[in-house]
């Protein structure tokens, strides 16, 4: 096996490298773990992989133990993407702008899954100023994939999708469970289409399957129509 997952079906952040493992065609071991209700990740044997007490963890078969989903995207495109476009470090430009977008990846982490995870599972949480932060962390993103829009690329760093699109991807599509609907972002709606349209899409529970999304002639959207999930 080429890596080792330490997985819980309903986390985002899980389901980001479940993703990009699927969009590479990877093959991976994935360990499920108790996340809920056992918080199985606060305890041993999961907290001498990973003392910050948070899932994804990912062990690789040199026995490198990565505990940053956002740095698992990172290496799983380095070892797996021959194409060098999910990751292109040949392109700095771009690189600098999927870095940009990797770090606001963990903002919707820490504001919209928070938020989710208050929702689904009561984890205590101050929800007002969370939701807050998410809604802010939706708007930017809006506003940037409809600068993107405007010139022509549906995807978030560049003319091609990149793992920027992967990082944002779930908690974006997953804001209803925390009670943030989509109905005022018609640029993210049309960005999570693209996202669904890709090659070895997968879902995950709260991400519905693009054939449920098809109109009924059967013909696929272009990523830039405006066809929307
Ligand atoms: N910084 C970590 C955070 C990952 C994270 O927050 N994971 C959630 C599950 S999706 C978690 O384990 N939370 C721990 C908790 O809520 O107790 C990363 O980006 O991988």
């Amino acid at each position: 096996m080429s890596f080792t997952l330490y997985n819980y079906v309903l986390s985002g952040n899980c389901y980001k490298v479940r993703l990009m493992a699927s969009l590479l065609k990877v093959s991976y071991e994935a360990v499920s773990v108790d996340f809920h209700p056992g918080k199985a990740h606060k305890q041993e044997p999961l907290l001498k992989l990973n003392p910050a007490g948070t899932l994804p963890v990912l062990v690789t078969a040199d026995h490198e133990i990565l505990t940053e989903t956002q740095a698992m995207l990172v290496w799983l495109a380095q070892q797996y993407d021959v194409d060098n476009t999910w990751w292109p470090a040949h392109n700095q430009p771009q690189i600098t702008g999927i870095m940009q977008w990797l770090a606001f990846a963990s903002r919707l982490s820490a504001t919209v899954g928070e938020l989710r995870l208050h929702t689904m599972l009561n984890k205590p949480l101050d929800a007002a100023p969370t939701r807050a932060g998410a809604i802010k962390a939706l708007r930017e993103l809006e506003s940037h994939l409809t600068e993107q829009r405007i010139h022509g690329h549906p995807w978030l760093a560049g003319s091609s999708p990149t793992i920027a699109d992967i990082a944002c991807f779930p908690y974006t599509a997953l804001s209803p469970d925390a009670n943030i609907e989509h109905d005022n972002y018609p640029a993210i709606r049309s960005w999570l289409h693209a996202v669904r349209c890709l090659d070895g899409f997968i879902t995950m529970p709260g991400i519905f399957e693009l054939h449920t999304l098809r109109n009924p002639a059967g013909a696929d959207a272009s990523p830039l129509s405006d066809t929307v999930a």
